[in-house]
């Protein structure tokens, strides 16, 4: 079951310059940092809330490393904002994907890729969700082989 908003991604130019707008304006705690090459971005965490399954919601932070990357491409093309949002599963990613692919939705990904935190992730086409590109999420610690 889809349980949370896991986290909303916004693109920007500069990751230290919008972490600082977010942390001063709004007063957001620190940010996890991370770089995933697979999908081309530096990226930060800010925690916002818990939520009642046992996770958090989030708003993730995102700069392209690579010119050819999905957030480099919709960067030049939109400028900056929000690029995508994410719900998070209490359950396993791959059987909530399926469950909305059988409803006629596209998945990005055959399989779940490497998310956040050790997050397992895919991805909605956003032309198949009412123009909104869609993640979903399993967090750390739930896959099943992690016990
Ligand atoms: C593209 N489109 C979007 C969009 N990106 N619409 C809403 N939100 C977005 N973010 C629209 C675009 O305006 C076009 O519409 C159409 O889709 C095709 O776009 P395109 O520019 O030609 O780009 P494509 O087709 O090469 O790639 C689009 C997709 C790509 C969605 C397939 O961005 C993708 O694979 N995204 C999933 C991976 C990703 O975004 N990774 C970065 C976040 P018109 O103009 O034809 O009407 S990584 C992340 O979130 C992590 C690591 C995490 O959470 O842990
Ligand atoms: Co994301």
């Amino acid at each position: 079951m889809l349980t949370r908003i896991d986290h909303i991604g916004i693109a920007c130019h500069d990751l230290e310059a919008t972490v600082a707008f977010y942390q001063e304006t709004y007063g957001f705690g620190d940010a996890h940092y991370e770089t995933n090459q697979e999908q081309g971005v530096r990226e930060a965490m800010l925690r916002i809330n818990t939520t009642g399954d046992g996770a958090a919601s989030y708003l993730q932070l995102l700069t392209p490393i690579r010119d050819d990357s999905p957030v480099a491409k919709w960067l030049a093309k939109n400028g900056e904002g929000v690029h995508h949002i994410a719900f998070g599963t209490d359950g396993d990613v791959q059987d909530e994907a399926d469950g909305i692919a059988s409803k006629g939705v596209r998945v990005l990904y055959d399989a779940p890729r490497n998310g956040s935190m050790g997050s397992r992730i895919t991805f909605l086409h956003p032309k198949d969700c009412h123009g909104v590109l869609t993640e979903l999420v399993q967090k750390a610690g739930t896959a099943p082989q992690d016990g």
